[in-house]
């Protein structure tokens, strides 16, 4: 690896990993810092979300400094989420897919969350942070119901030397697809990561209802679109859907995030 974990600060528990990466920012910290965390007291999603963040998981954020249009960070999300999934493959060797925009999901629960926030100076990106929530063997009885009902583990949180490892050869494993992902991105390669995003997707050919800011959109989700906008077919024709939260139907407990 060329800048990414260069270097990497570890911290026994945060408020979140996302917040102290900013900070650094704002402090010129440079592209490639990585912050971890055993446990996070302010874990964050998506909208003002709370993300929980107990013991076992690999919990990470990292400073990037691209030349990036704020239209675009939809893009890094996915390059972000499309990085997740493969690590996950490659190292516990379990069929991770990608629900479209931010999850990375085993057997349709939620194992894993990105969330990229940036500062910006008009239109362009002062710095991100892209923040790699993963849920490599934490006690799903630790979290609330309503989350504990779509969430999962990779691993069961019994060995716990079993599980440092697994953290361990994630983060290295994580940090190395990142780097390549991030930089095929910003040399103009984003077509073969969504691809990838294609490939991994767990909610295209489904049936969902997307929920935007202003809308909520029904129907069959059909393509990722190249500036990773979601397409779904409706009866009145196809939708782009840019952001928000998708639920795919048909799932038991019905599922979003
Ligand atoms: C996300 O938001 O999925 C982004 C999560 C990013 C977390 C990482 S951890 C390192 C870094 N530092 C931070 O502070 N954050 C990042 P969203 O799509 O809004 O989903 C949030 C929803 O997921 C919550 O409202 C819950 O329903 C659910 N959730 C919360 N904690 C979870 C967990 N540990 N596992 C699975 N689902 C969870």
């Amino acid at each position: 690896m060329k800048f990414l974990g260069q270097p990497v600060q570890r911290f026994a528990n945060v408020d979140s990993t996302n917040a102290v990466a900013r900070r650094l920012a704002e402090r010129r910290a440079p592209e490639g810092t990585c912050i971890v965390a055993e446990t996070q007291s302010a874990g964050r999603g998506r909208l003002g979300r709370e993300w929980h963040s107990p013991p076992g998981g690999l919990w990470l954020s990292v400073v990037l400094r691209p030349k990036l249009a704020a239209r675009d960070i939809g893009k890094l999300s996915l390059v972000a989420g499309v990085a997740a999934t493969e690590a996950i493959r490659e190292v516990v060797r379990l069929p991770a897919m990608t629900k479209w925009p931010n999850d990375v999901v085993v057997a349709g629960k939620k194992v894993c969350g990105v969330l990229v926030e940036g500062r910006w100076q008009g239109e362009t990106a002062d710095f991100l942070v892209a923040g790699i929530g993963i849920n490599v063997a934490i006690d799903l009885a630790a979290l609330p119901p309503d989350v504990r009902a779509t969430a999962g583990t990779l691993l069961e949180p019994r060995d716990p030397a079993d599980a440092l490892a697994v953290r361990e050869a994630l983060l290295g494993s994580l940090l190395k697809k990142l780097e390549t992902s991030y930089r095929r991105f910003l040399s103009g390669g984003f077509s073969g990561i969504l691809e990838k995003a294609r490939l991994y997707s767990d909610t295209l050919g489904r049936q969902v209802v997307a929920a935007g800011s202003d809308a909520r959109i029904q129907g069959t989700a059909v393509g990722i679109a190249s500036d990773a906008a979601l397409i779904v077919r409706t009866p009145s024709g196809d939708v782009r859907v840019v952001s928000g939260d998708v639920t795919i139907r048909g799932v038991s407990g019905g599922y979003s995030g």
